[in-house]
Order: C-alpha cells, then structure tokens, then sequence
C-alpha cells in the first residue's frame, strides 16, 4: 500500500514538519547526504559567477548537492551569440565544478521558444525546411558533443504547452519551433539527441503541472495527450521533468491528485524529477518565520508525494539561496515592497530555513529509488 495523502487545504495546515521556534543543528551534512540515503540526488541551479565570488555560496553548493544545473548559462541566448560562435565559458565552469566535487550534471535547455539568441527566430522565418532543421539540431550538436559523458541528462525540449494559446491540444502557439516544424520537432530534437550521445538521459520538462487548479489540470491533460503522441510515434523520451514552481498562495494542491499524475507518468515507464523547486511566498503572512513554516509545510506536503514514486530520481530547487532567487525580481511574485521571497531552502544570509528540514525530512522517508514501496 502507498501512502495516504493528505487532501486540498489540509496540506498547508497540518504538515508543519518544525514545531515553532525549534533550535535547528547546524550539521556539516547537506540535503545530498539525505537524497543519497535511498539513492537519490539532490541538486539547483547554480551560475558560475556567484560560484566564483560567493564563498558561502559555493560551500553550499558544495556540501549540499550531488547534482547540479545551469540556471542559464547553456540557454542558446548566452552559448550561441552569434550563429556558430559559441561561448560555454560559464557552463564548463559550473560543469568543472561539479566533476570536482563528484556531483552529476544536468544541462539546461536544449530546444525552447525564448532565452534564444536574437539572430535566431528571423533565420528560422526565412530558412527553407531542411535549414530550419539545421537551425535547430546544430545546437544539439554542439552542446551535446562537448559535455559527452559530463553531463548525464538534458533537458532536450522545454516547456511546449500553453493550453491558453488557443490550440485545442494545448501546444504552446507562440513557438518559433512549433511554427516552422509543427510539434514534429520535438521528434526531431529527441532523435537527434540520442544519437549525440546515447548514453545521456533525455527530458521533456515543463511546469504548471502540480496544482489542483484549472490551469495545472489543462496542462496535465495536454502533457498525457502529448506523451500518448510523442510514445506512440516512437520518440525516444526517457523522462520528464516536473519543474516545480509551486504558488501556495494562489492555487491549491491535492496530495492524491499529484500522486495519481506522477503514476500515470511513471506507467509509461518514464523516470522523473522535480528540476526547478521553489515555493512563491507572495500573499503569504507578513510574519517571515510563520511564512517559512508554511512554506516548509507545503514543500514537505509536496516531496512526500513527489518521492513516495520510486521513478522520481532527483530533486533540485532553481537557485540555493533566497538572495539571487528569480522569485523575487519575478513581476508576479516579487514582494511589492522590495522584500526578498523566501521559496528557497537558504535565506538571504544563507542559512538553513524551515524548507531545508522539510526536504531533508522527505528524503530521509523515501522508498528507494526505482522500486515500489509494497506494504
Ligand atoms: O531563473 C531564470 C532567470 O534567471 C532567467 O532570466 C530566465 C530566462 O532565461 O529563466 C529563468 O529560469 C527559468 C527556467 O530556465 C525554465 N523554467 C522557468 C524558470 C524560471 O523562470
């Protein structure tokens, strides 16, 4: 038997995994300590600047994952400049990092409709259809060939849906790829992929899929409906990546609801990982401390499902400390009165927060990785 979940706003109310005002150990052991215990990974986005510059923040990094990502230093817009001119400078640094500290690497993204480099959508408009083929596989290439073997996973297409663009199918409209190619070419991008490298995990990652809303169960629908699809022809998809934006304060979660989707996925024999976890804060309490036993409540409500399914391999939050999250530039999220967001496991000073014990405590009672917890 599984687990029984908790449902709706229930979630938010009785998980709080750190009874107020607890005295929390400083340990030496980081979240990779606790995801390896039922081998699993634990990872974030890092950029190579704040790795260079921020001693606290590259001990972090270092003590605290076992996997890391760019948070955008292999996007088109900052690796290719200029058609065929690359520059990974800031990639090899985050990838040299993680080598040395024995860390896996994902990369961060392939193929996707913004973060490209200006040049690119006017010559996919112009281009004949084998050139915009080209146009697209050339960064696969590139990219995929130089980190052989340093990166094991990619996210080879990113973000395809937006069931508000009108579409019946719920395919992103506004997508330089899907208006040359049709969704053909995510067929293209995963073929391609696995022949660069065949040894490399391949994703198809996107968000909105976690919330008991309107919004998220359109974009789950669209996501199955894709999958049956993408499967059915034969793309060579090895897992998926639940990005895990979470907004608490705007749409509620069901336990059973995620857990019923996450088996559905893993039914097709996909692995999974949540590849982008932060909580938004806004319209939260004002009061920070009660605000981040929510916020470690809701991350807690939300791991034990995400790990109770043995195909969820890793979890990695977007960003290590809530002083250089996007959250809190974000329009959307961002406290109006200049406030930092608090959706990350490390505050602005980087210390531990509420939301670190509430990941570590989901690892620490996870199944193992690739089996089914049986009663
Ligand atoms: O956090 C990233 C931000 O710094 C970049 O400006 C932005 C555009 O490249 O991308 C952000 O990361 C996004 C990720 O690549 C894909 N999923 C949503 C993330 C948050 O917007």
């Amino acid at each position: 038997m599984r687990r029984e979940f908790l449902t709706g706003a229930a979630t938010l109310a009785a998980c709080s995994p750190i009874p107020p005002g607890a005295a929390r150990a400083v340990s030496r052991e980081g979240l990779a300590d606790h995801a390896r215990q039922s081998g699993r990974y634990f990872g974030a986005a890092v950029k190579s600047r704040l790795l260079r510059e921020d001693r606290a923040y590259r001990a972090a990094a270092a003590r605290e994952c076992n996997i890391l990502v760019q948070e955008y230093e292999l996007k088109r817009k900052t690796a290719e400049p200029k058609p065929g001119r690359y520059d990974f400078k800031g990639a090899d640094e985050i990838i040299d990092f993680a080598q040395q500290h024995g860390m896996r690497a994902r990369g961060h993204t392939l193929v996707w409709y913004t973060a490209n480099p200006t040049w690119l959508e006017p010559a996919v408009e112009r281009a004949g259809k084998a050139e915009q083929r080209r146009l697209m596989t050339s960064y696969i290439d590139v990219a995929m060939r130089r980190y052989a073997g340093r990166i094991s996973e990619w996210d080879v297409v990113n973000e395809t849906l937006e069931p508000n663009q009108g579409r019946a199918d719920g395919m992103r409209a506004e997508n330089l790829w899907m208006k040359a190619m049709g969704e053909h070419y995510i067929d293209l991008a995963f073929h391609r992929a696995r022949e660069v490298d065949g040894d490399a995990t391949l994703f198809l990652g996107d968000y909105g899929l976690e919330h008991d809303s309107p919004r998220c169960e359109r974009r789950r629908t669209a996501m199955l409906k894709l999958l049956d699809r993408l499967l059915g022809r034969g793309v060579p998809i090895d897992a998926i990546g639940i990005q895990g934006h979470l907004k608490p304060y705007k749409e509620p979660f069901k336990q059973r609801q995620f857990a019923d989707f996450l088996d559905t996925l893993s039914g097709y024999g996909l692995k999974l990982a949540i590849t982008e976890l932060d909580i938004a804060d806004r319209g939260g309490p004002p009061n920070p401390e009660k605000r981040d036993r929510e916020v470690a409540a809701f991350g807690k409500a939300f791991l034990d499902v995400a790990l109770d399914n043995p195909a969820v391999e890793s979890v990695l939050c977007w960003g290590i400390s809530d002083q250089y999250s996007w959250l809190s530039n974000y329009p959307e999220y961002k406290w109006p009165d200049g406030q930092l967001s608090r959706g990350l496991p490390f505050d602005g000073k980087m210390a531990r927060k509420p939301f670190w014990d509430a990941i570590a405590g989901a690892f620490d009672a996870a199944p193992p990785v690739g089996r089914r917890n049986r009663a």
